[in-house]
């Protein structure tokens, strides 16, 4: 049985890959970090308590910040594969935590790599790197040999992570590969990421429980695919011959604002915006269900600008040829399918705080 251990289980990302590697038949050890609270929502449905029976999961406790916890995991699980998807992952608050964020999302990465080269064992090792990297590049699709111009503190300690990671790959011979991955979403996806604050924000204003929804720059547009379909690629990468870097995207680009239209309509209204800048709005302009609290003209959607960043990645679509031809991935779940498993979702979790 082979063994795998995830950093950043408790994450999107990281549930979804448990559920795929225990599916492969991996014994699967997931970091988790010490909360006050709670924090194994989304792996809660796997993880079965050890007194109740078999378990192929297990879970300890640790931090990517702490070298000595991480170099004792490492040598304690022995794992044949390590998922580096730990990080503080969001664009927006790495430039209010610049420091805790080059910690955890570059740091981390080395003291990882720095454990497997002491362990003299042969582990193969998958890096979470990003889309953000391109950051301010505009072309018609990025791919393995695109520029890389950061322009967040998130993406500039992602940058290093990318690095040291083909760094230890030529200058240890080691298994490690960067899996430059696009936006990828899903019910699992975090509340304050676009896509689940849109599905969530207007689900709530659907049942009557909020009024507005306040956003940023609705002219953003990312490359968005589904989280099932991208730590399936994750796999992939190491269960190749020679470790490799893949781009994974969809190849299709959609803005914010059509997101948002995209959501309404799942939920049975449509709405339309107008004005501009700080002043723009969306209004309901149609509503197709009996079921909501909405109202034809309601406006609904604000903006505010503190949800605008110092700097802004304007768009970004990604190429994926590379991983169609040497790893046989392409996405599977559409954006439109994508949405609807989101509204299906965030209606149901509001519809019950209704009730309750
Ligand atoms: P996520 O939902 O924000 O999950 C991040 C995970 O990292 C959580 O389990 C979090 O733990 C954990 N974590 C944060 N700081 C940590 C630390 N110091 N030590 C140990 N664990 C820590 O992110 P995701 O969407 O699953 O993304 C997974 C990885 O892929 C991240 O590295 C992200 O930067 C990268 N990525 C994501 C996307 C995307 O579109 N989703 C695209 C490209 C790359 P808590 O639960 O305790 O917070
Ligand atoms: O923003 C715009 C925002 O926060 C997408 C992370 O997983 O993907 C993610 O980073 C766009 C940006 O994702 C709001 O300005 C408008 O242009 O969903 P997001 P992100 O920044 O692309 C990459 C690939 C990662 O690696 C990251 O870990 O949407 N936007 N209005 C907004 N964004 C948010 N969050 N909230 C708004 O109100």
């Amino acid at each position: 049985m082979k063994k795998a251990l995830i950093t950043g289980v408790t994450g999107q990302d990281g549930s979804y890959l448990v559920e795929l590697l225990l599916d492969k038949g991996y014994e699967v050890f997931g970091i988790k970090r010490r909360s006050s609270s709670f924090n194994t929502q989304r792996i809660d449905h796997i993880y079965k308590d050890k007194h109740l029976g078999d378990n192929n999961l297990h879970l300890i406790y640790g931090d990517v910040c702490d070298s000595l916890n991480i170099s004792r995991i490492i040598s304690e699980v022995q794992p044949d594969e390590i998922y580096n998807l730990a990080a503080q992952s969001h664009v927006a608050v790495s430039f209010e935590t610049p420091e805790y964020t080059a910690n955890a999302d570059a740091l981390g990465t080395l003291r990882i790599l720095e454990a497997i080269k002491n362990s003299k064992r042969e582990i193969k090792f998958y890096q979470a790197s990003t889309s953000e990297l391109y950051g301010g590049i505009t072309a018609e699709s990025l791919n393995e040999e695109s520029l890389f111009t950061p322009r967040s503190p998130y993406a500039v300690a992602k940058l290093y992570s990318y690095w040291i990671t083909v760094n230890y790959r030529e200058a240890y011979n080691m298994f490690a590969c960067n899996g430059i991955l696009f936006n990828h979403e899903s019910p699992r996806r975090g509340e304050t990421f676009v896509t689940r604050k849109v599905t969530r924000g207007l689900a709530r204003i659907f049942y009557g429980l909020d009024q507005n929804l306040y956003m940023g720059n609705l002219d953003a547009s990312r490359d968005w695919g589904h989280a099932k379909d991208y730590v399936y690629a994750m796999w992939l990468m190491l269960q190749q011959e020679k470790p490799e870097d893949f781009c994974i995207s969809t190849g299709i680009k959609t803005n914010i604002r059509d997101f948002i239209k995209l959501a309404a309509s799942k939920m049975g209204f449509e709405i339309e915006f107008k004005g501009h800048g700080l002043e723009e709005v969306g209004y309901v302009s149609n509503i197709i269900t009996n079921d909501s609290k909405l109202i034809k003209g309601q406006e609904i959607i604000k903006i505010d600008k503190a949800y605008f960043r110092p700097l802004e990645v304007n768009e970004l679509v990604g190429d994926s040829s590379k991983a169609k031809e040497k790893l046989n991935w392409s996405p599977k779940i559409s954006l439109e399918q994508i949405c609807e498993e989101m509204v299906a979702q965030d209606m149901m979790i509001q519809q019950k705080l209704l009730k309750d």
